[in-house]
């Protein structure tokens, strides 16, 4: 008999699968995934023999991501810290878009407000306005709960630089938790990785996974098409040009637009990092 469940862990080929919300299984893989070119990874919703304590089938996924490995991903909270790490917003609109691309919804999350000057504060009054404008969801890791509410019953990534705070506020979801977390080396301003494997971690109204940070991801996988789509800004204007790349064509409606203040420069220039990391 095959029951279904979904692989909360991985560790050294040992797959532990969840199985209606309350008893784990310790299961191995068959060989035939590695023939298939299918390694199982967290998220995924797979059939297993509850006798043999084997995975024998990978479920189709909605979708999937390399680093972090994982599958079936509903929310990618985007763990922004606006000091140490300092904030940037290439990165910041580089994770949106691979995110969006990966066809996730990226949910932004301030950390570390309270290191802010209320200049900085300002700003990032500033860009909440505008990434909400643009249809992203923005939080900070003081009001909780509104979070909380907003991803219930969700499979929930956070992703972020090391030392903005993902472990934290996920200890935060819950005091059973105990998650390691780690200050920032102050000498070579980063972080160390405290959290090595990936796991998801069943709290009472939603999953959630903590994974290692990334300072560097390489978007040059992508093609420019799905790079501008995953503006979302850029979509709504319907540019007239069909194959327009909206770097210098002349009536652009999206240069039109950053000229006159609609788009946010930030974004604008993220954008143009981003397609000349195609080249
Ligand atoms: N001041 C301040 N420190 C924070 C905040 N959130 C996390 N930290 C600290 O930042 C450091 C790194 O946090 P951690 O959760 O390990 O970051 P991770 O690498 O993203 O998991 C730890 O020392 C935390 O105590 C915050 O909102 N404000
Ligand atoms: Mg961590
Ligand atoms: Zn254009």
């Amino acid at each position: 008999m095959l029951t279904k469940g979904i692989i909360t862990k991985i560790n050294s080929g040992t797959y532990t699968v969840l199985v209606d919300d309350n008893i784990y299984y310790d299961c191995s893989a068959r060989g035939k995934f590695r023939n298939n070119k299918i390694t199982p990874v967290v998220g995924d919703k797979v059939e297993i023999n509850t006798e043999d304590k084997v995975i024998e089938n990978v479920l189709e996924r909605k979708n999937y991501l390399l680093r972090p490995p994982v599958a079936n991903i509903d929310i990618a909270l985007i763990i922004t810290s606006i000091k140490s790490p300092n904030l940037s917003l290439t990165l910041l609109d580089k994770l949106i878009s691979i995110i969006t691309i990966n066809k996730i919804e990226p949910v932004i999350v301030w950390t570390k407000l309270d290191l802010a000057s209320k200049k900085e504060l300002k700003e990032i009054n500033k860009l909440t306005k505008y990434y909400e404008s643009i249809g992203i969801r923005v939080f900070n890791n003081k009001k909780i709960n509104k979070l909380k509410k907003y991803i219930k019953k969700k499979l929930v990534t956070v992703c972020g630089q090391t030392g903005a705070g993902k472990s934290t506020l996920i200890n935060r979801f819950d005091k059973k938790l105990n998650l390691e977390t780690k200050e920032i080396s102050t000498s070579l301003g980063r972080g160390v990785h405290t959290t090595r494997i990936v796991e998801i971690y069943n709290l009472n109204d939603f999953n959630i996974i903590d994974t290692p940070g990334f300072s560097a991801i390489d978007i040059s996988s992508y093609s420019l098409d799905e790079i501008k789509n995953s503006f979302n800004e850029f979509k709504r204007l319907k540019c007239q040009w069909n194959n327009c790349s909206h770097v210098k064509e002349k009536g652009c409606q999206v240069i039109q637009k950053k000229n006159e203040g609609y788009i946010l420069e930030s974004r604008y220039n993220s954008y143009l990092s981003f397609i000349e990391e195609l080249k």
